[in-house]
């Protein structure tokens, strides 16, 4: 958890955190429940203590994490859009290492596939007037743009008289227009992430 704590916001470090939490409770088998019987006969359930840890931890990430997602999306740091979240740990790094911190929360960089998509990510570039890298390598073939999966992209916003790296500009960055610009991976970059 460490390593990844230097690489992300409280916000994704607290999702990581109650996904963590979440699997080791289910993966613990809590001791059962104890059954004590009163002096007037009836049987009262006394939950586990794990059990009621467990409980008591997911409530209060649940409201942490729903107070603090809150909190970002009024000041416009994370986004929603279509089934996708958007969002940023404000820092800037080469393509690998933004990559990489995404797939640590995981997620995946940003990649818009429609113009919706591209909007909202925009708002995040803008909000932090920083271009961002998006989730698109150029292919073995010149000009040809991919998507991390390797699938061909099927929408593009390309600014004017781009790409043209010619296999010398691997990577896609966003402008603060919205605009896309084949890139070098090895430049600083804001990591904007999506889940
Ligand atoms: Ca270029």
């Amino acid at each position: 958890m460490d390593c990844i704590s230097h690489h992300l916001d409280p916000p994704i470090l607290v999702f990581v955190v109650s996904t963590e939490i979440s699997s080791y409770c289910k993966n613990t088998k809590h001791p059962p429940s104890r059954l004590k019987r009163k002096w007037y006969g009836a049987i009262e359930i006394i939950p586990s203590t794990k059990s009621l840890l467990c409980l008591k931890i997911h409530f209060l990430l649940f409201f942490f994490f729903f107070f603090y997602v809150l909190v970002l999306v009024l000041k416009g740091k994370i986004r929603e859009v279509g089934e996708k979240i958007l969002a940023s740990n404000g820092k800037k790094v080469d393509f690998a290492s933004a990559l990489a911190s995404c797939e640590d929360a995981r997620g995946t960089l940003a990649t818009p596939m429609n113009e919706e998509e591209n909007k909202a990510i925009l708002g995040i570039v803008k909000k932090y007037n920083q271009y961002a890298y998006l989730g698109i390598k150029e292919g073995e073939d010149s000009g040809q743009f991919k998507y991390l999966d390797g699938m061909p992209v099927n929408y593009t916003k390309w600014h004017q008289n781009e790409p043209n790296g010619k296999k010398t500009e691997k990577c896609v960055e966003m402008y603060t227009d919205g605009s896309w610009n084949d890139k070098k991976c090895n430049l600083h970059r804001l990591t904007i992430c999506e889940f």
